[in-house]
Formats: C-alpha cells, sequence, structure tokens
C-alpha cells in the first residue's frame, strides 16, 4: 500500500488557478443574492484569492475574464497581484454578454460580427502579453435554438478561419484553450459542443491550440475520465475547469456533488502524465458561490482538489497493473477502491504544517479576522460577471 509521505513530494507539484468570478456575488437567473464583503474592484477580488493560496500553498494563479476584469493597466495590475504573493493566470474571452453575439460570434454569418469578435480574442492577447499569462481561453456561446436556424456546416468552417486568425498572433510561449460545453445558452445545435470538435479545431490550427475540459459540460453519465485518458492520449488536454453539477452546468464546488468522479479523473490525470508544472495541463476552477461566502467556498474548493489528488496518487499501480493483467476483476477494482476510500485528511493536515501552513485553512479563515475586515471595508460589492 503506498503511504502519504511516498507522495508527499509529488503533492507538491498541484497549483490550482482559482477563478477572479468566483469572488463576486453569483445567483441563478432567478435571483443573485448579495453577500457581504464581496470585491467592488478587480483589485480586491485578487486579494482574495491571494488569501486562497495564503492558507492553502494550492492557488498560486487567478484567473481573468475580460471584459469583467479589465482595468486600464494590466502591467500595474500584475504588480500588484506578485505583491500579494499569487500570478495572473490564464485570460477568459467573452464574446457571450454584447447584442452583435445574438446570432453568433466567430461563427456568426456576418464577417463583421465575426471580425469583431476575433479583434476581443486579439485584444485578451494584448492582455496576456501584459501580464505575463500562458493561456487564452476560448468558450463560446454560439449556437441555434431551432434546425434550420443556421448553417451548421458553414458556422464551422467560419469558426476555423476566425480562430485561425487568433491563433496566428499568438506568442512563443502563448497557447489557446478551446472550451466545448454540450448546450446552454442555444438549445438546438452548438457549434462547440464536445471534445471531438474541439479536438478538431485544435489540430487544424496547431499544436499551439489545446481543448479545454469543463467538468460541468457534458450529458448527464458521460465518462469524463475517458475523455481525460483520450486527449492525453492524443497531447492535446490543455485545461480543466473543475466544478461539481448534479444537473446542467451547475458550476458548484468541485468535488461535493461526486468526489468520486473527481478522484477518477485525477488518477487518469495522473496517469496520463498530465498532473504537475511541466505537464501542460492547467487546473482551474470555474465556479460560482450562489449561496456560500466565497473565499471559504473557495478554500474548500482547492482542498476539495487536493484530497482526491492525494487519493489518486495513492492508488498501487503496480498491483492494479498486475491484476489487470491477470484479468482479475474484483482485485482490480478493489485497488482502486483502497485508494479512493482512504482518509487523507490527518496526513494532508500534517504535509501543510510542515510546509509552514496552517493545519486546518478553513479554521485558519475564520480566525484570520479578514471576513470581517472585508465586510466593514466593502459596502455595494460586484455581481460576477457584470464588474466590468
Ligand atoms: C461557460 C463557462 C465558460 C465561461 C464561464 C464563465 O459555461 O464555463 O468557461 O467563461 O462559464
Ligand atoms: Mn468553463
Ligand atoms: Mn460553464
Amino acid at each position: 500500500m503506498t503511504t502519504l509521505s511516498s507522495i508527499a513530494a509529488r503533492l507538491e507539484g498541484l497549483a490550482i488557478e482559482v477563478p477572479s468570478w468566483a469572488y463576486g456575488n453569483s445567483g441563478t437567473r432567478f435571483k443573485v443574492f448579495a453577500t457581504a464583503g464581496t470585491p467592488r474592484t478587480v483589485e480586491e477580488k485578487i486579494a482574495d484569492a491571494a488569501k486562497v493560496h495564503e492558507l492553502t500553498g494550492l492557488a498560486p494563479a487567478v484567473a481573468l475574464h475580460i471584459p469583467w476584469d479589465k482595468v486600464d493597466d494590466f502591467g500595474r495590475l500584475k504588480e500588484h497581484a506578485a505583491g500579494l504573493g499569487i500570478a495572473l493566470g490564464t485570460v477568459n474571452s467573452n464574446t457571450f454578454q454584447d447584442d452583435d453575439y445574438k446570432f453568433g460570434s466567430l461563427t456568426h454569418s456576418d464577417p463583421a460580427v465575426r471580425r469583431k469578435a476575433v479583434d476581443h480574442m486579439l485584444e485578451c492577447i494584448d492582455i496576456m502579453d501584459q501580464t505575463g499569462s500562458r493561456d487564452l481561453k476560448i468558450w463560446l456561446a454560439d449556437g441555434t435554438n431551432y434546425p434550420g436556424q443556421g448553417n451548421m456546416r458553414a458556422r464551422q468552417d467560419w469558426l476555423q478561419e476566425s480562430l485561425r486568425q487568433v491563433y496566428d498572433r499568438l506568442g512563443d510561449h502563448q497557447r489557446m484553450v478551446l472550451e466545448y460545453k454540450f448546450f446552454e445558452p442555444a438549445f438546438y445545435h452548438t457549434d462547440v459542443p464536445d471534445w471531438g470538435t474541439s479536438y478538431a479545431h485544435c489540430l487544424e490550427l496547431g499544436e499551439k491550440a489545446m481543448v479545454c475540459l469543463d467538468t460541468g459540460h457534458h450529458a448527464p453519465g458521460t465518462n469524463i475520465e475517458f475523455i481525460v485518458a483520450q486527449l492525453l492520449r492524443l497531447g492535446k488536454l490543455g485545461s480543466f475547469d473543475f466544478n461539481s453539477r448534479f444537473y446542467a452546468d451547475d458550476d458548484l464546488i468541485v468535488g461535493s456533488a461526486d468526489p468520486f468522479q473527481l478522484f477518477r479523473i485525477m488518477f487518469e490525470v495522473v496517469r496520463g502524465g498530465g498532473f504537475g508544472p511541466d505537464s501542460g495541463v492547467a487546473l482551474m476552477l470555474d465556479q460560482c458561490h450562489n449561496l456560500e461566502e466565497k473565499i471559504p467556498g473557495q478554500i474548500r474548493s482547492v482542498l476539495n482538489v487536493q484530497e482526491m489528488t492525494a487519493r489518486a496518487l495513492l492508488v498501487d499501480t503496480e498491483a492494479l497493473d498486475t491484476a489487470q493483467q491477470a484479468g482479475d476483476v474484483l482485485a482490480a477494482n478493489g485497488i482502486f477502491m483502497d485508494a479512493f476510500y482512504t482518509d487523507v485528511r490527518p496526513g494532508l493536515a500534517e504535509w501543510r504544517e510542515s510546509r509552514g501552513l496552517p493545519a486546518d485553512p478553513m479554521a485558519a479563515y475564520r480566525a484570520s479576522g479578514y471576513q470581517e475586515k472585508i465586510n466593514t471595508e466593502r459596502q455595494g460589492g460586484q455581481q460576477a460577471g457584470w464588474g466590468a
């Protein structure tokens, strides 16, 4: 049986990017509840993200969403983040909140709208030049609601043409990650609905284009870890947007609805060479905290990823290989489940303490007084997504 101390060093390789929008107010289309202490500025979102890293050592970068996080001087924002001990990470483009995009963005039948969407992405790359970010994330709300409404085939061609213009602007050390989602906001067809479509476009574009897998973007029952294994095998898994769901794209705390699924995903990540700083796979959160407090919600999230990563690293792969080779179904499954059922929490508390981190980051946050401070200081915080 593999022990926690034997995987302690590998756990150092875990780094999770937190989303700036997780710190803003969010809700459903029925109601957005305001939460005390909500950031009023991009700088305050970054300060909250830095708090998560300070207490967990797990979240060294914060992902930005443009225009939600647009500021005049991104160089200064980078310095502000660095001063707080974190980096600016993935830049998320946004072509879903403008009237011009009603019938599509990069896939629109009107070249002028496609141009506008491409220009937005080029602006995001300019920002990346200033923030030092590696990845441009593209998720498109493009699709149609009724059969016959759009030319699905032509839209694929326009998509490739548009993506090509964005791709060609990427610097040597920059990448594009193309996120797929099977439905919503479009309900009949979506232009990038699945990993295969994203993969096909990325393959055509070149090696700097990779697939982004958002765990909430699949039909119920989809074997997500299989997709992970396949994309790693193909060398095209660029990043994750982690979250949990019960029904659709719920954006709940990762590992809350189905910790076992997160374990299975992390097992394939580790086995497929997707784990660690040099793997080229970015682990990001894409979540909203509608009811719970945002900073402890993010702390809980990164701890959940750490717990399931530790369990995945604990799988005795040698014994597993042997059982699989022997066709011993129950032994193989038993070895897998032994790791999943191992309570790694006491070991991780020790791991944290040995690195000068609080044994219990949730308790440390409550004791820090930070929440009370921001509750008093910040009045009129912003709604996630409308903070620009
Ligand atoms: C779309 C999505 C995408 C967006 C984010 C706010 O559902 O997952 O990643 O950028 O939500
Ligand atoms: Mn996402
Ligand atoms: Mn989503």
